[in-house]
């Protein structure tokens, strides 16, 4: 079996060695915490889902206590909470809580709440009875970003046995089917409301008292265990990947708008140097003219690409060369060599650029985007992210 998480610490401590300068400081910290998550094998499970689905009520409910504020009214949590769980003594384990999706007026906690949940590496999908299409379009969307995902359906004691069957066959339509499996639908009641019971006296009296219930949640906990067990190292592995899929695509999009930047500057600068060396009348000027415009280019170019400096002090040396050398030649000849040397540096200075770009791609030897597919490749067949396994390239 493959070591995901030794190869994608591979990939991050060499993306980092080799961009050191070009990464901004908050994509260098999101690579540290990423190491950091893979060293610890830290899981982080988010609760999500529509407001008042019991999302709080699952989480104190794995947790064993209380620790997240419930309740009847739309709206009660409002900030994230991230809970250690204490489950499983292999890995470490973050329960997080989050807002629901479309408390009214709450759109920016509902950004927050999607934002926490494509960090995370298991998704429980929170929902309490048909599912609405704005719960079957925040699935799909969550499964665009290959997120795993467990369907929790909540609320269970509210149902009769016969409608409970109903419920979970309606979830298994075929249309339903597309987005989720039946083994991933988990049935629970994490805050089960008491029960009036009526209780018999022996001497003959009888009661309706309110009996408290317990939560019933040990199907979802022996799953999520059972699965990070088998397939932890994989989702682990996905899930920092993702995240250094998103820092290699920004790092390539700034050497895309630098490329744009540079096609300019580097033809002003070649027409201005051309023309400067065809109407000089000295040779000395002439040289003068390509070794400084030459120079300046390359030097710039050093200063701003430093992850292909090697590549570009050759263009600094043809720079030197085209400029000196064209002083003890014939004056018309010597313009030529100069014009060409100004040609063939900025050349290098492109090839420089596309190196760059080349290596700052997530498709690149270094890239994320290859070890996802690999990943996906392998899945076995009873795994979490078999969904994803034929979603092709990333
Ligand atoms: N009958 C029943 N009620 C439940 C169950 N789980 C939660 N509830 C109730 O549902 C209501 C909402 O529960 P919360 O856990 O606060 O729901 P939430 O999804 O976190 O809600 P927001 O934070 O407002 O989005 C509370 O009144 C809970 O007591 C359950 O299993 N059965
Ligand atoms: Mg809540």
């Amino acid at each position: 079996m493959q070591d995901y998480p030794q190869q994608v610490r591979d990939r991050l401590i060499n993306y980092r060695q080799l961009f050191q300068k070009e990464l901004i400081e908050t994509e260098l910290s999101q690579i540290s915490t990423l190491e950091e998550k893979l060293d610890k094998t830290t899981i982080a499970i988010a609760v999500f889902g529509m407001v008042s689905r019991g999302k709080s009520s699952i989480v104190n409910a794995l947790l064993g206590q209380k620790l997240s504020e419930t309740g009847a009214t739309h709206g009660i949590t409002q900030d994230i909470a991230i809970y250690t769980w204490n489950a499983s003594n292999k890995i470490q384990l973050q329960l997080i809580d989050t807002q629901g999706i479309d408390e009214v007026g709450g759109e920016e906690r509902a950004a927050i709440a999607l934002a926490t949940a494509k960090q995370a590496d298991l998704i429980l999908f929170t929902i309490a009875g048909d599912m609405t299409r704005l719960e079957q379009e925040a699935i799909a969307n969550l499964q665009k970003f290959y997120k795993p995902i467990l369907l929790v359906f909540n609320k269970v004691d509210l149902y009769p046995d016969c409608d409970r069957l109903v419920i979970y066959q309606s979830l298994q339509s075929p249309e339903l089917q597309k987005l989720i499996s039946p083994e991933e639908i988990i049935l629970v009641s994490a805050e089960p409301k008491p029960v009036k019971v009526r209780v018999q006296y022996s001497d003959g009296r009888s009661q309706e008292i309110w009996e408290p219930t317990f939560p019933d949640i040990q199907d979802l906990k022996q799953r999520i265990l059972d699965l990070l067990n088998i397939e932890g190292k994989e989702l682990l592995a996905m899930n920092v990947l993702l995240s250094l899929l998103e820092i290699q695509n920004s790092v390539t999009h700034r050497h895309l708008a630098k490329l744009r930047s540079a096609t300019a500057i580097a033809a002003a600068i070649f027409i201005t140097e051309a023309i400067g060396v065809l109407i000089s009348p000295l040779p000395w000027l002439d040289g003068a003219i390509s070794f400084g415009f030459n120079g300046l280019l390359a030097l710039w170019a050093i200063g701003k690409y430093p992850t292909q400096r090697n590549y570009l002090w050759l263009m600094a040396i043809i720079a030197i060369a085209c400029g000196t050398g064209g002083l003890g030649i014939q004056n018309e000849i010597a313009r030529y060599i100069q014009i060409l040397g100004a040609g063939l540096s900025i050349h290098f200075l492109f090839q420089g650029l596309m190196n760059d770009i080349d290596h700052s791609r997530a498709s690149g030897m270094w890239g994320a985007k290859n070890l996802i597919a690999d990943i996906l490749r392998h899945v076995s067949s009873g795994s979490i992210l078999q969904r994803f396994h034929q979603s092709g390239e990333i």
